[in-house]
């Protein structure tokens, strides 16, 4: 998304909802561009709380994805207007480079330890592992013959079939492998994509704990805020969640609680910079750190938005970064560089991002779904 100003800068802001994209462009067309004609751009705290406040129906993952490319594109038009990147105006730099982590899979234990070798290669110090699942027809995480991990697939959504018993015996065989090859340098992430109880999350959790993860995402669903709190009393292996939270409140038990170790808001699914910002603020009195989404689906907007926070905020954690395809890259040309594990936002004024709208019509936009789980006797579970 593009906002221009009447003195000829303009500002980014990313609105990509996976899955539910054209909610998103309607929800910004119909109710709130017509509520920015002629405002300041600099209020970006005001302009925040007017679309949030001032809409009276708030929350959600469409009004706040709305919200948040709306004030990641205030906050670029900020940085262009005052000459300076972004990060300068949230703190300055407080590292010299944002770690990220990037996603390695296989479809069994041998091609996910070659996967994390060739991203270990790459420079990457921080690999997530997924691995295909003996038994299970399609884990999450892993790819189909070697394209890199796209999981919404045009037509209606697609069916995979799960087993959390399968799941369970198989992973801590994974991440043994992973150790036992790699040594204890290289940190080990690795997702659960919400499929678990909160007590299959804490076995998972203590059977992992000799392997000393970075962290372990998402092992159940959030809306009970409670179950991490089970989980937590039976592991030290890290938690992390917080993909699909819209606000701070999503995670205002786990973090207060000191249930998680890592809030991974999206930057621009949870209102944007100005939000982001609190959340990590907040976090950061219970020493919980920032593990900022940053999937595919997340355009290279989020992505620099996300790197400039990181830079600033002194609870960084980690970043997540899945490289772009070549096209995505050309669409959005940017600054932001990746140096042997490290990400930095780059030194150019704003986001330091900028959009090719020329090539972006050639590719009009085609719905696509995100796939949907069932368990092996039919019964709907969470993808
Ligand atoms: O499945 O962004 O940690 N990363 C993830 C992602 C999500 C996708 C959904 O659109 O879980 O790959
Ligand atoms: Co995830």
């Amino acid at each position: 998304m593009k906002i221009e100003t009447d003195q000829g800068i303009y500002g980014l802001g990313d609105a990509t909802l996976n899955g539910r994209e054209l909610a998103v462009e309607s929800y910004l067309a119909e109710h709130v561009l017509p509520c920015l004609i002629g405002r300041d751009p600099f209020q970006t705290e005001d302009i925040w709380q007017y679309l949030y406040r001032g809409a009276y129906w708030r929350g959600g993952p469409v009004t706040m994805t709305a919200i948040g490319a709306v004030d990641v594109a205030l906050w670029d038009i900020k940085g262009k207007a005052l000459n300076t990147p972004v990060y300068h105006l949230l703190g300055g730099s407080s590292r010299e480079g944002v770690l990220v982590y990037t996603h390695a899979n296989g479809a069994d234990i041998s091609e996910t330890l070659d996967s994390v070798r060739k991203h270990i290669d790459e420079g990457y110090l921080a690999v997530r592992a997924q691995s295909g699942v003996p038994g299970v027809a399609s884990s999450y995480g892993v790819s189909k013959s070697g394209k890199p991990y796209e999981p919404a697939q045009r037509g209606l959504p697609s069916e995979s079939l799960w087993s959390t018993e399968k799941y369970l015996n198989f992973v801590p065989t994974l991440f043994e492998k992973l150790r036992v090859e790699l040594g204890p340098e290289v940190r080990l992430l690795h997702d659960c994509h919400h499929r678990l109880t909160p007590i299959e999350g804490a076995r998972l959790g203590k059977s992992l704990e000799p392997y000393h993860l970075f962290w372990m995402e998402d092992p159940c669903p959030a809306e009970l805020q409670e179950g991490f709190e089970l989980i937590r009393q039976h592991t030290t292996t890290p938690i992390a969640t917080g993909e699909i939270f819209n606000t701070v409140w999503d995670a205002h038990d786990l973090i207060r609680n000191q249930w998680i170790d890592y809030i991974r808001m999206a930057i621009v699914h949870g209102g944007g910079i100005t939000h982001a910002k609190k959340t990590a603020d907040f976090a950061a009195l219970y020493h919980v750190r920032t593990g900022f989404h940053g999937a595919t689906d997340l355009s290279p907007v989020s992505m620099a938005a996300a790197l400039h926070v990181g830079m600033a905020i002194h609870n960084f954690g980690i970043q997540e970064h899945m490289p772009h395809s070549a096209l995505t890259n050309e669409v959005f040309p940017h600054g932001y560089s990746f140096v042997n594990g490290y990400m930095h936002p780059g030194d150019g004024a704003g986001l330091g991002v900028n959009i090719d709208e020329v090539l972006a019509a050639k590719h009009p936009y085609q719905r696509a779904y995100l796939p949907i789980a069932r368990k092996l006797d039919g019964t709907l579970t969470d993808w």
